[in-house]
């Protein structure tokens, strides 16, 4: 694959065999034609940020690098939730794999489809101290921070919650 576009995705998941989602996950990244994975940071087990309860997630972050557009992309990435038996709909409840492209290129959209950068993930310790790990000179396009920053200013509000796990090791393969 020549050229392509630097998109950084979050992964995550709270249901069944979660490292083992997380590893297909990256397999089937490395697999398609038109996906590289560059490189991918340690797993973390955090706590579930939401309404309610809910078992802990285990989260990661990949930086890939895609040919694919950036609704294709997502549509390759829904179709491997899938794959891992996430079922429609469920984006408040629990489930076994989600991927979500945080930043895809420079690009800031604000398309109901597909938000960029993703509109949640600076308020998210599950999502920066991963990201940190593998992007922390990346910059936001749209506010000019960088990521390191934007991990900073959320581990002082609430850096809780957020437990890396080595023993875990996931891997993109070939
Ligand atoms: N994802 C959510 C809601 N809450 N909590 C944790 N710890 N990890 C997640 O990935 C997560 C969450 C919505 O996508
Ligand atoms: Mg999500
Ligand atoms: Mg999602």
């Amino acid at each position: 694959m020549i050229g392509g576009v630097v998109s950084f995705i979050g992964l995550g998941g709270n249901q069944g065999d979660r490292a083992g989602h997380l590893q297909a996950a990256l397999l089937a990244l490395t697999e398609h034609p038109a996906v590289r994975v560059i490189n991918v940071s340690r797993v973390y087990e955090t706590e579930f940020l939401g309404e309610g309860q809910q078992d802990a997630y285990l989260n990661a972050c990949a930086e890939v690098c895609t040919t694919l557009p950036p609704l294709a992309f997502l549509g390759f990435l829904q179709g491997i939730e899938i794959a891992e038996g996430r079922r429609p709909n469920t984006h408040l409840q629990p489930r076994p794999l989600d991927l979500d492209i945080l930043l895809f290129g420079g690009f800031v959209q604000r398309d109901p489809g597909l938000f960029l950068p993703h509109p949640r993930m600076r308020e998210r310790a599950f999502v920066l101290v991963p990201l940190a790990e593998i992007a922390g000179s990346e910059i936001f396009p749209d506010s000019r921070e960088t990521v390191t920053e934007a991990c900073a200013k959320i581990r002082r509000k609430d850096g809780s919650g957020v437990a890396l796990r080595p023993e875990i090791e996931i891997w993109a393969g070939p």
